[in-house]
């Protein structure tokens, strides 16, 4: 399969990080993008293309507006108040204060556009941040077009990000662009298969009333783990999308026994949904080895995750989201596309 890859992504690099209390180097890696591509072209998987440039048009049907024009602008907010470094929120409209109100001040726009202290922003960050959407379209151009598969090697990573707010490493949803575009372009149901290690409280936010979009989420449980407010069990999708929005929280320790018993039945109920394409939020914080996260995949698991998704038989979008034990995340996210093409 061929991959899409933007070198623009680099310059969305050194952005600090509020962790356990401490401000750190963020843990999400320019490295991490360069490790998936230099193992692409290692194992030969197929042709590396550069993204066509896309306008917000499809990004404006599943993002708010006004946030997608704030985002271009932080960066030059920031400077114009005489900061350097990393842009970050710190105060955001939580139970019992005003949400509806927009600020002026950049760090009030800050906090409203966000959720947590995880995005920040640095010079280089909107182009990067857009060349990861252009990544994601282009790929999503692939699969219309006929090609059995495609991945989007995208950086930064999307899931997160919801209509109208930036978090976890996340600014725009990548993988919500996609399953747009082809819901526009001649697909008439997409599902979004996320499993990465966090809960894609984004996807599932922005296409919580559609039902012709089925979202599936395999994750940490959210009582225990990162996005926290979002990723229940009982979270079936409203309206509309009722039966359409699909959680499986799993607790710490999770291994490939329990994570695939749920893989299965996840993929089960996205054949009876019969979607005309997949896109894969592929996060490979599953790892056992994964810096930040607490399920116990091995290696040798994740073209077990290729071989699974390949069992499906339909047309696919490979999306990358997260994964931070930059030594292995080549060799392990490029195994799920190997497994996929191997079956
Ligand atoms: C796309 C994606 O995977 N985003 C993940 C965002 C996670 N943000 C919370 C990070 C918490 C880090 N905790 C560090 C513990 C280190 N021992
Ligand atoms: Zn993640």
């Amino acid at each position: 399969m061929k991959t899409v890859f933007s070198p623009r992504h680099r310059g969305h690099a050194n952005q600090l990080e509020l962790v356990a209390g401490d401000i750190v180097p963020g843990f999400e890696l320019t490295s991490r993008a360069e490790y998936i591509a230099a193992r692409v072209a290692a194992v030969e998987l197929g042709a590396i293309i550069e993204p066509a440039e896309h306008d917000l048009t499809t990004a404006a049907r599943v993002h708010l507006r006004d946030y997608l024009d704030f985002l271009p602008t932080i960066w030059d907010r920031w400077t114009a108040e005489g900061r350097t470094g990393t842009a970050l929120p710190f105060t955001w409209p939580t139970r019992g204060l005003r949400g509806d109100v927009l600020p002026e001040f950049i760090d009030g726009l800050l906090g409203y556009y966000s959720f947590d202290a995880g995005c920040g922003i640095v010079e280089g960050s909107w182009d990067a941040i857009k060349s990861s959407h252009d990544v994601a379209l282009t790929a999503a151009g692939l699969v219309q077009s006929g090609e059995r598969a495609a991945f989007a090697l995208c950086r930064p990573p999307g899931h997160h990000a919801g209509a109208g707010f930036m978090g976890g490493y996340c600014y725009i949803n990548n993988a919500a662009v996609a399953a747009q575009w082809l819901r526009d372009n001649g697909a008439k149901r997409v599902s979004i298969l996320d499993v990465d290690y966090h809960h894609g409280n984004g996807t599932q936010e922005i296409f919580y009333a559609r039902d012709d979009v089925q979202v599936i989420n395999l994750h940490a449980d959210p009582m225990q783990e990162y996005p926290y407010f979002l990723g229940h069990a009982d979270e079936h999708g409203i309206g509309g999308g009722e039966g359409f929005n699909l959680n499986y929280p799993m607790r710490f320790g999770t291994d490939w026994t329990s994570w695939s018993q749920s893989m299965d039945d996840a993929c089960g109920r996205l054949l009876s949904y019969a979607p005309d394409v997949v896109v894969v939020s592929l996060g490979v914080d599953t790892f056992e080895k994964d810096p930040i996260s607490k399920f116990k995949l091995r290696t040798e698991d994740f073209p077990k995750i290729g071989a699974r998704i390949a069992r499906l038989g339909l047309p696919t979008l490979f999306v990358m989201e997260g994964g931070y034990a930059v030594a292995e995340i080549g060799v392990n996210a490029v195994s799920v596309l190997t497994g996929f093409e191997d079956l």
